[in-house]
């Protein structure tokens, strides 16, 4: 009696086994589509879109630091991309894309630009947070200048962060600016379809 009942545990045991094995394990998926809660800290609540070659470009209307919002773009690909980050400008036709973009905004926007900590040169250093050469550029009047203004001296490495410029500026020129600044961002997505 004893060894059936053992035989008839294990019979469950290898079924029971059997079962889970074949469990189908659901995908670990992150959405990121425009809406979505995409952390603690940023919420996209609404956003423009334009494409250049196999790039999308967002502007997304949630202040945040720099830092914060080059991490919130990289989990914010466009449906059909894949991957994500704040936007590198490289040539003039997706300047262009990005100037539209900020026409029909109502804030500034960072974009991926940025000079080391200790770059205490106004105009040197600058590079892309994603690697491309620091090639083209679309500075305001006067731009990059490390706060400097109506006779006030620059203060060098206190503007080390690039935001693309709203509204009268022209819209899409860009300024040196602190990073610590909340503003919308412009997102690229690229390798898209
Ligand atoms: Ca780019
Ligand atoms: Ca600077
Ligand atoms: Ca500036």
């Amino acid at each position: 009696m004893k060894a059936k009942r053992i035989i008839a545990v294990l019979a469950f045991v290898i079924v029971w086994m059997a079962c889970a094995s074949e469990t189908p394990v659901a995908p670990v998926e992150e959405e990121a589509s425009p809406g979505v809660v995409l952390s603690e800290t940023a919420v996209v609540t609404e956003g423009q879109m334009a494409s250049v070659e196999t790039s999308v470009y967002e502007l997304v209307r949630t202040p945040l630091d720099w830092k914060s919002a080059k991490k919130a773009a990289r989990r914010m690909v466009a449906s059909g991309c894949k991957v994500a980050h704040l936007a590198t400008i490289t040539s003039a036709e997706e300047q262009a894309v990005v100037s539209g973009l900020m026409t029909g905004s109502e804030s500034n926007a960072w974009l991926g630009g940025f000079q080391p900590r200790g770059e205490l040169s106004t105009d040197q250093g600058w590079r892309w947070s994603t690697g491309p050469r620091w090639v083209y550029t679309h500075w305001a009047n006067n731009e990059p200048n490390d706060g400097e203004f109506d006779g006030e001296p620059a203060i060098p490495g206190s503007e080390q962060h690039l935001e693309t410029l709203f509204g009268d500026h022209p819209p899409g020129r860009w300024n040196d600016a602190p990073g610590f600044e909340e503003k919308f961002f412009v997102v690229e997505s690229e390798h898209c379809n």
